[in-house]
């Protein structure tokens, strides 16, 4: 039996933030309903997209695992549907813009008055505030919640990341909210409403840098390179390039090939407990006693002359030489791996990571497969759905509406275009 077997969803999002959150669910086995908009569907089905007639790798690669019902809630039907849905569902989730809920009649009052064991779950781009009314997008997000002002190079503008901490980072935490609030309901019997604004998610994982902004207050951030170049810093927190977040300094360096090969680098790590090995590595076995190097605080204004050191060692070595000789000796280190590198590694295929997945109407392609690994619940990744295969069974089977009703429905325009041989 699979962790989440018997949880029903009634999936309402689009683009990336919530399909990554119900994406979790379903892979850990909850039965999760797509509701899409007939003709079009999640708009991601059509972005981006590199197979002609075929749902784009964007849609694909964060629906596994659902089925898809077609649905047009602007239409009376469409909507009675709908209802039908919350009354037999444990969880709704969404990601719509602002006020989108309230104008369908979806409010969390009524929903709970129809089925008080429901669980509604938002994301939204900011929580209450003076920018809750705005649509966001990942980008937004990274910028609001105080990533970008400390992401790049000092002397550079602010940057985004290219790991996607707005949206599939706020699914994330959904997804912990949601199976927090059917915990809950296990003993309460109710359901709740669950929230998680993309900035908050954000900044819950930018908190090293709001510990940052408060260091700041007693003083110059020492483990940040430009205390070393003697760079005043100002009243926020700088960006830091690839100097380490964390209290052992690291940095990346060049390996051998970098010339030509834009990842031949290594993220080293100068780790206080393994230092006397790093200097016998790199050559500098008298920096194991000497003052100016022998102790943490002390390498701290001089961490560009160690990592240019360094540098001229891992220069010598590709990134996998240096990864091994480094391992041998504990010294905590990473090359810089290309997604070309990664879609071929055996061991992500291995471990289910990275899956090969097929579909009827662009036939194979990579994907991620779930990282978070149950012992007893195993996931399987399956393919998305075509948008609306799943219609006809879902109003059959989980909403056991009978034949005269799903007839009145479909002649109504609500599921799609009425074809005459479905109206007949
Ligand atoms: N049938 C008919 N209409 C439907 C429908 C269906 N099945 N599903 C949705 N709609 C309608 C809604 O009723 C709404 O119409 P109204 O504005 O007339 O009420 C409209 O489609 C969708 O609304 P939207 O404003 O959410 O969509 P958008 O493309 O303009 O904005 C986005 C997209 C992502 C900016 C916005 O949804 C948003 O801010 N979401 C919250 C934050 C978020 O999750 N952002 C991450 C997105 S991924 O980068």
């Amino acid at each position: 039996m699979k962790a989440l077997e018997g949880v029903k969803v009634l999936d309402f999002t689009h683009v990336q933030s919530g399909p990554t959150c119900t994406q979790l669910l379903a892979w850990f086995g909850a039965d999760v309903i797509k509701v899409e908009r007939p003709g079009t569907g999640d708009i991601t089905r059509g972005q981006l997209c590199d197979v002609p007639d075929a749902d784009s790798l964007y849609f694909t690669m964060l629906n596994h695992n659902k089925r898809s019902i077609t649905l047009d809630t602007k239409n009376p039907r469409g909507m009675e549907v709908l209802w039908e849905m919350v009354k037999v569902c444990d969880v709704m989730v969404e990601n719509f813009a602002p006020g989108v809920l309230d104008r369908m009649g979806l409010t969390w009052a009524k929903v709970h008055e129809v089925n008080p064991r429901m669980i509604v779950a938002s994301i939204k781009g900011f929580g209450a505030g003076p920018y809750e009314d705005c649509k966001v997008y990942e980008n937004v997000a990274q910028c609001a919640g105080g990533a970008a002002s400390t992401t790049g190079f000092r002397d550079g503008v602010p940057l985004v990341t290219g790991a996607q901490i707005g949206d599939s980072g706020t699914g994330l935490h959904l997804a912990l909210g949601i199976v927090t609030a059917l915990y809950h309901r296990t003993h309460s019997g109710l359901g709740q409403k669950v929230d998680c604004a993309m900035q908050d998610g954000v900044l819950n994982l930018c908190r090293v840098k709001l510990r940052d902004q408060q260091r700041l207050d007693h003083g110059p951030l020492k483990e940040y390179s430009q205390f070393g170049e003697g760079v005043p810093f100002g009243d926020a927190v700088p960006r830091a390039g690839n100097d380490s977040g964390g209290g052992q300094p690291g940095r990346i360096l060049k390996c051998k090939g970098w010339e030509t090969d834009p990842n031949a680098y290594i993220y080293f790590i100068t780790q206080a407990p393994v230092w006397e090995k790093i200097c016998d590595v790199i050559g500098e076995p008298t920096w194991k006693t000497d003052p100016n190097y022998a102790k943490p605080p002390a390498r701290l204004p001089r961490l560009n002359e160690i990592f240019g050191r360094i540098e001229e060692w891992t220069m010598t070595k590709t990134k996998f030489e240096a990864m091994d000789i480094l391992n041998e000796y504990d010294i905590p280190c990473g090359p810089i791996l290309s997604m070309k590198e990664i879609a071929e590694e055996k061991s992500l295929r291995e471990t289910g990571t990275v899956v090969e997945v097929d579909h009827p109407k662009r036939g194979k392609y990579l994907s991620v497969g779930n990282p978070i690994k149950l012992s007893n619940s195993p996931s399987e990744v399956k393919r998305s759905p075509l948008l609306g295969e799943h219609t006809d069974e879902v109003l059959r089977d989980v909403l056991k509406l009978d034949e005269a009703r799903i007839a009145a429905i479909v002649e109504s325009g609500a599921t799609g275009a009425v074809t005459r041989a479905a109206a007949e």
